[in-house]
């Protein structure tokens, strides 16, 4: 009997050497150490031997069975080796190759422009200051004097929310009262940046959705000539030394006297040309003194303060600074566009 225990041990150790993957491991265990294997088979003749036979059978069928198992998990060890040595060679990475260069993003031409507007405002004193997109129909109009019914809430119709009072802002000036009422009795010199939204038809310089750049200054002696004069710096530091601006009277109800303000085309520089309309000036903002009814619903003293405000695009900016012809370009989120700036 333990002749042929010898005999199983050396045929399972000569087949194991045989093995040569994973696969063929677990074959080899299942038919020597599995439920039914050679080994198993070998432990139940146990119960069959007389009882002077069964302790050195009992055992040599133990020696037999650890060796086995010894032998297995050491072949299990030696094959994962060689598999890991293999996927080491085959999906071996060049470390000297040179590596793809990360493509950097971009700013947006409107957030350049932006920042162009912010360092040129900086550096006259104006500091930014944040108002809300979603905003109250009392802010939007009412506080900007124009209560219901007002005829000027139809050329900025906007978008509505479902909760009644509450729209997206057509323009930045109802940030003219939140800065009023967070800086009073302080006078005040902000800009106030940000998207605007509005029910328009869409053409090559107008968006339903695009940026503004509101001015405010609110102090004791304020006078129109200052808000000339920080509207022509800003237009030369922006567009070039020997800018000409001028002020066309206009209307807005919530500055008195209000303007419009022209520079000459950037093109044609006053001669008149297809983008100036024959012109020969170009619009870049929407100004005034600040009335003195916003002036008490921001807080302040219309007999004692003064302010101007100002209200630019800077998407129609940019597009005089790079020559871009349709604003639609801004917001159709196409890179051989976005890619140039
Ligand atoms: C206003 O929105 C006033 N709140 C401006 C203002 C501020 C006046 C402070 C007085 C004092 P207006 O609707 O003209 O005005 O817009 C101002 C600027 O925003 C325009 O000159 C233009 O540059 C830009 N803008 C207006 N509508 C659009 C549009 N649909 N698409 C792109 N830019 C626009």
């Amino acid at each position: 009997m333990t002749k042929d225990l010898d005999h199983l041990q050396r045929e399972a150790l000569q087949a194991l050497e045989a093995v040569d993957d994973e696969g063929a491991l677990t074959g080899w265990r299942t038919s020597y150490l599995g439920r039914k294997g050679e080994v198993t088979e070998a432990v139940k003749a146990l119960g069959g031997l007389s009882p002077a036979e069964r302790p050195a059978y009992g055992r040599r069928v133990n020696e037999v069975k650890q060796a086995l198992e010894a032998g297995y998990e050491a072949r299990l060890q030696e094959l994962k080796e060689a598999g890991q040595a293999r996927s080491l060679t085959a999906d071996a990475v060049d470390v000297t190759l040179p590596g793809r260069p990360p493509r950097p993003g971009r700013l947006h031409p409107a957030s350049r422009t932006l920042r162009e507007m912010y360092s040129i405002f900086g550096e006259m004193g104006f500091q930014i200051y944040r108002s809300c997109d979603v905003e109250t129909d009392e802010f939007n109009f009412a506080l900007l004097n124009m209560p219901p019914h007002h005829p000027a809430r139809d050329m900025w119709d906007t978008f509505y929310t479902t909760v009644p009072g509450v729209i997206l802002r057509t323009h930045t000036s109802p940030g003219q009262v939140r800065a009023m009422r967070a800086y009073y009795p302080e006078p005040i010199r902000v800009i106030l940046p940000g998207m605007c939204y509005r029910y328009e038809q869409l053409t090559a310089r107008s968006e339903f959705m695009f940026n503004q750049l509101e001015g405010l200054a609110v102090g004791e002696t304020i006078t129109m000539a200052d808000l000339k004069g920080t509207i022509v710096a800003f237009a030369r530091r922006m567009f070039g030394a020997g800018r000409q601006v001028r002020f066309r009277a206009s209307h807005f109800p919530f500055t008195e006297p209000s303007a419009e303000v022209d520079m000459d085309c950037v093109l044609c520089r006053g001669a008149g040309c297809r983008v100036c309309k024959y012109t020969g000036w170009l619009e870049i903002a929407g100004a005034g003194m600040v009335h003195p009814v916003v002036l008490e619903n921001g807080g302040y003293d219309p007999d004692r303060y003064t302010g101007f405000a100002f209200g630019l695009g800077p998407e129609r900016v940019a597009m005089l600074k790079y020559g871009i012809e349709d604003i639609r370009y801004f917001w159709g989120n196409d890179l051989r566009f976005l890619a140039q700036f």
